[in-house]
């Protein structure tokens, strides 16, 4: 069984070209402009029920998508904006979901938690801790059988790390070499729970080894270890070799949701991150030492991104409100008739 540490901490610069690196920086400031626009959106009542923001991990998902390749799916927690924006799902339509509207991509009637898109292969958004999980080695399974190659990315946290169907599908996955991808975003916390107070054994992804399934551990503020060690997963699981578990070390900076209080850690802990780790600047930086791009030329991406997310607000506030007579449908799947 090949269950390894790697200390990814920096992977190799060498590996990396310009493009990749300004690709990536726009794709993270998509996920954070995004984000902070839907946090002011809350703060002015125009999306109601739960936020969970993914503001500080954007290097987790930009990462991972760069080592996927056009079909393979993905499945993930409450905590799912910045996922579906880094599959290429639209932020106007994720962010007309978010205010409960007819352009949203479940019609309004889902909101924060509950999107989804065959086209993109994003199979939700799911609110219950944990439940994605079998239901990412389930989208595996018929991958397999299908023998299509396909490779499915089951996105959870530390806190569901402690969740016990996530070992039950362990078990299953590895008996059945499924092709998925178990990614534990561990951001030190489960709601106002640090890891270190709900959980003895540091490294969850060692507990892998109970049923055989390689893992290793990942720095999340580095997307460029994060792409290098995705990039392994997938090789593991398209050569038919089972299942592999990415532990990825990340950190959320604001509030657990929008109704986060935020007092079980410091200003001060959040703030040394944000100014030493962020992963954002981090790609500024390699970008700007590399003499990849200009001040003034990043200063236009941060334009342009920020266009595409005022766009997606000013759409979301204008698209109309679903129709009452829309809240009978799609309550039952539509069933094909059998032998008829
Ligand atoms: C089965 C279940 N138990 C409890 C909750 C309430 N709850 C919602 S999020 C959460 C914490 C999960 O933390 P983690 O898995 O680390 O994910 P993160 O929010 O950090 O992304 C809890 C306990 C829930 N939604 N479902
Ligand atoms: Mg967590």
């Amino acid at each position: 069984m090949a269950t390894r540490r790697t200390s990814a901490k920096t992977a190799s610069t060498s590996n990396t070209s310009k493009d990749e690196l300004l690709g990536f920086y726009r794709e993270m400031l998509l996920i954070r402009r995004f984000e902070e626009k839907a946090g002011q959106l809350y703060g002015m009542g125009l999306i109601g029920g739960f936020c969970h923001l993914y503001i500080g991990q954007e290097a987790v998902v930009v990462g991972l998508e760069a080592a996927a390749e056009e079909g393979d799916k993905r499945v993930t927690s409450y905590r799912d904006h910045g996922h579906m924006l880094a599959c290429g799902m639209d932020p106007k339509g994720v962010m007309a979901e978010l205010t409960g509207r007819e352009g949203g991509y479940s019609k309004g009637k889902g909101g924060s938690m509950h999107m989804f898109s065959k086209e993109r292969h994003f199979y939700g958004g799911h609110g219950i801790v944990g439940a994605q999980v079998p239901i990412g080695a389930g989208l595996a399974f018929a991958d397999k059988y299908l023998g299509n190659g396909r490779v499915t990315f089951a996105y959870f946290g530390d806190g569901a790390a402690n969740q016990g169907q996530v070992y039950e599908t362990y078990n299953m996955a590895q008996l059945w070499e499924l092709p998925v991808i178990f990614v534990i975003e561990n951001n030190q916390y489960a709601m106002g729970t640090a890891v270190k107070r709900s959980t003895k054994s540091p490294n969850l992804w060692e507990r892998g080894a109970a049923y055989g399934i390689a893992g290793e551990e990942v720095d999340g503020m580095d997307v460029l270890a994060v792409k290098a060690a995705g990039e392994k997963a997938v090789a593991h699981c398209r050569a038919g070799k089972g299942p592999y578990i990415l532990e990825v070390m990340t950190y959320r900076y604001r509030g657990h949701s929008m109704s986060d209080p935020a007092k079980y850690r410091s200003r001060e802990e959040v703030q040394k991150i944000r100014e030493e780790r962020d992963a954002i600047e981090h790609v500024r930086e390699l970008i700007l030492q590399g003499k990849h791009a200009t001040e003034d030329e990043l200063k236009a991406v941060d334009k342009e991104i920020k266009d595409i997310v005022n766009e997606a607000a000013e759409f979301a506030k204008e698209s109309p409100e679903p129709a009452v007579d829309e809240l009978y449908t799609d309550i039952y799947a539509e069933l094909a008739p059998q032998n008829a």
